[in-house]
């Protein structure tokens, strides 16, 4: 393979993963919340059955997303700054979670049909 044609499939291979990361932010099957400092936000949201929930640690300490259902599986354990928790919801309810190093901070994702 010629160096320029090597060049040209390496700016191609660019391109298309510039577009997959694009493509993810704007997957109409994922909701993204925010953790910083101050609380879950939005600390309410509403999605349909299927969708995955993002929790981005935007904060400068670390989190947790605590399902108030004990036994419920997705609890994201210590969440550093930076760091990214996801669940995807398969069925409908109102799902309260918190942070269990910060008491105020509690939100609730609503799955609906
Ligand atoms: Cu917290």
């Amino acid at each position: 393979m010629s160096p320029a044609r090597r060049r040209s499939l390496l700016a191609a291979a660019v391109v298309t993963g510039a577009m997959t990361l694009a493509g993810c932010t704007a997957d109409p099957d994922v909701a993204v919340v925010s953790v910083d400092d101050g609380g879950f936000e939005p600390s309410t949201l509403t999605v349909p059955v299927g969708t995955e929930v993002r929790w981005v640690n935007d904060g400068a300490t670390w989190h947790t997303v605590t399902p108030e259902e004990a036994d419920s599986g997705w609890d994201s354990g210590r969440l550093r700054p930076g760091r990214t928790f996801a669940h995807r919801f398969g069925e409908e309810g109102a799902f309260v979670f918190r942070c269990e190093a910060h008491a105020q901070e509690v939100g609730v994702v609503e799955v609906v049909p």
